[in-house]
């Protein structure tokens, strides 16, 4: 009962301003009402196995690599089963269990992967073949696009395409930010009302609502000084529209393809990631901004993104401690007294929640791998022309996966590593512009690679042999610049978005985050020094492709100065020059993309421009100042304890 002689209650306004609003609709990564989404499919492998044989949804099924075990389903887990276990244990401990071993080429079978019933004993001949995941990866990507389009007030799938960053084979980032934008405008117009007005720092009016219903979603506990009580702001509310999207994504992936997924929602990409982990299978979690301090103190910074390997480690041993909650007792300059400014700067503001990096939405891969350990070693070079045969097969098809065939992208060198006991090498080669790409090309450029290896050095035994195409030349991208003529405003941005210049906070500035779980093993700065050892022969190794190992000094071969990737190794020229706009250093082949961002952004600036000059010309009367025009009355505030959320 509400007490009729009580004062009304005072009316604070929002914490946001109008300017952090508009920072929404850009996809800006300084606004704190930024929402993004990270979404990680439950036991991929074993998922694309039951999909594929039809199994049950509840019968225990975990996928095999030769006597490993790489993907385990969740009804398989309470019997404890695990990726540490064979499969042979496994067996034991749930006799019923479909262990299902991943799909192979064969030597002396041609270049064809298939489903083989005797394949995990036959790691001698056979080779892991990826790419039927590869395949379900791909569906459930455009299955997540057509989704998010869905949400757009116009049905822009390609702009959309633009937020939405592929991480691994099963995970993706999405940036939901203009998205929720354009839902918060829908349902709560007050908040259009001045968008032109002169003050964008004025506060936002109040949400009208004092409490926000959840639905299913799994919720991180609020801070110790924080409670349910407190009215929601309008980051809450955006939270929540966020996770109502990826609600529907989910949704649609189960509906059209048969996949279950778990999601976190957050304000960035560490605490989206951390929070997809928190209740899988097939929950969503989110972590709203009141939430973090707490959320974060309950880990150990190891387990953070970028601080699983070397760093943490570093850092635990300066720091006697991998608590985040012990951590932030330190303060930054005893962090700078141990670790480079960059690095200092960065790993504060990490731990407390602050992640700038931008959901890239560059999907294409720079290189492509096919490798193979052997053990035992192999001794010939007829032996190792079979396998390159395999090799240059898996490439091509991916190749033609990838577009290659219609011309879209062609990779300029190949390269072939091989290693001799503990030596690797390496030996690349131009693709000739002239010949077209085939299967027939690529092995036959592998042979003089191998030949070469054979003729300066011994070859025998040898351990492992894996082939490489990178240097990726895009079709399209000198078409880029016009293109970007052509299109206005957030469609520019979009496209902009694939050639951002690097920006100087957090860890925007570096090259995109690997996607991969098990390399963890290191930190932020794998990308600057050593490659890390390799590992199995396609498979084994997290998300299927090993990475390459560091290449031997004193190889007469010319290496690729850095390795990173999904598909194995990256090849990045070092040849630099200064942007006469922004006065950044940009690499060489990055040139074209930057320059293409900064037409876009002159068109996204104009844009906004002619926006703000239309307006103020349409304008009859003088628009009602930003705190003035209330939802607030119209809509009615719901009685407290109302969850509710007054959507329309
Ligand atoms: N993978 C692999 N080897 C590893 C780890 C993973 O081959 N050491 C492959 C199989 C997994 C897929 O990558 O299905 C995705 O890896 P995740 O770490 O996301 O694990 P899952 O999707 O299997 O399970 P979860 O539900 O925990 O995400
Ligand atoms: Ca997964």
């Amino acid at each position: 009962m509400s007490d009729p002689t009580a004062s009304p209650p005072t009316l604070t306004p929002s914490r946001y301003t109008y300017r952090q609003l508009q920072l929404l609709r850009h996809g800006s990564t300084a606004t704190p009402l930024r929402i993004i989404a990270h979404i990680d499919l439950d036991a991929f492998y074993a998922q694309c196995e039951m999909v594929r044989l039809g199994t049950p949804r509840d019968a225990p099924l975990a996928v095999r690599q030769w006597e490993s075990l790489i993907a385990i389903n969740y009804p398989a887990r309470p019997f404890g089963i695990t990726r540490m276990l064979t499969a042979a244990e496994a067996r034991k401990l749930c006799p019923t269990i479909v262990l299902q071993h991943v799909a192979t080429f064969r030597e002396g079978e041609g270049g064809r992967w298939a489903y083989r019933d005797d394949s995990f004993k036959n790691i001698k001949t056979d080779k892991v073949s990826l790419d039927p995941y590869r395949a379900e990866s791909r569906k459930i990507l455009e299955t997540i696009k057509d989704d998010l389009a869905t949400w757009s007030e116009d049905g822009q799938t390609k702009r959309l395409s633009a937020n939405v960053e592929k991480a691994s084979i099963d995970e993706v980032f999405i940036d939901l930010s203009p998205l929720v934008f354009s839902v918060l405008l829908q349902r709560y117009p007050e908040l259009r009302a001045t968008s032109q007005d002169e003050n964008r720092d004025a506060e936002l009016p109040r949400p009208p609502t004092t409490a926000v219903e959840w639905n299913e979603d799994c919720l991180i506990d609020l801070d110790a000084n924080e409670t349910e009580e407190d009215d929601p702001d309008w980051d809450d509310i955006a939270m929540r529209i966020g996770s109502e999207i990826v609600r529907s994504v989910r949704k649609a992936v189960w509906e059209k393809l048969n996949y279950t997924c778990s999601a976190g929602v957050a304000r960035n990409k560490m605490l989206a990631k951390l929070g997809s982990a928190c209740n899988k299978p097939d929950k969503q979690t989110v972590v709203r901004n009141r939430a973090v301090q707490l959320f974060l103190a309950g880990y150990k910074f190891t387990q953070i993104r970028m601080l699983g390997g070397k760093l943490g480690d570093q850092i635990r041993n300066f720091f006697g401690t991998e608590q985040v909650s012990e951590l932030l007792n330190v303060p930054l300059d005893q962090l700078r007294a141990k670790l480079d400014d960059h690095t200092a700067t960065w790993l504060y503001n990490t731990i407390r929640g602050e992640d700038r990096s931008e959901v890239n939405p560059r999907t294409q891969m720079k290189s492509m791998l096919s490798a193979k350990s052997f053990r035992p070693s192999i001794n010939s070079i007829d032996q190792a022309e079979k396998w390159l045969r395999i090799f240059a097969a898996d490439i091509y098809g991916r190749l033609v996966e990838d577009g290659v065939l219609e011309n879209r992208r062609r990779p300029r060198v190949i390269t072939l590593h091989h290693r001799v006991t503990a030596q690797s090498r390496s030996r690349q080669m131009p693709i000739p512009a002239s010949n077209t790409i085939d299967e027939g090309l690529l092995f036959d450029l592998a042979k003089i690679l191998m030949r070469q290896v054979v003729a300066e050095a011994q070859a025998w035994p040898c351990s492992n042999l894996s082939l490489s195409v990178g240097s990726f030349e895009d079709g399209v991208s000198k078409n880029k610049a016009i293109e970007s003529f052509l299109v206005r405003g957030d469609q520019a941005k979009s496209l902009s978005q694939a050639g951002r210049p690097r920006v100087t906070d957090g860890l925007s500035d570096r090259p995109p985050e690997k996607r991969r779980k098990v390399d963890e093993n290191n930190g932020i700065d794998r990308f600057f020094t050593k490659p890390p050892r390799p590992s199995d022969d396609g498979a084994t190794s997290s998300k299927g492709t090993p990475e390459l190992e560091q290449l031997d000094p004193t190889s007469t071969a010319e290496a690729p100065s850095l390795f990173s990737s999904e598909e194995g190794i990256e090849d990045i020229s070092t040849a630099q020059y200064t942007c006469s706009r922004c006065s950044q250093v940009i690499l060489e082949h990055e040139r074209d993309e930057h320059e293409d961002w900064h037409f876009a952004k002159d068109l996204d600036n104009q844009d906004r421009e002619e926006a703000r000059t239309t307006q103020s010309q349409s304008r009859i009367a003088p628009a009602p100042n930003a705190r003035g025009r209330g939802g607030r009355s119209s809509r009615g505030k719901p009685e407290k304890g109302q969850r509710r959320l007054a959507f329309q």
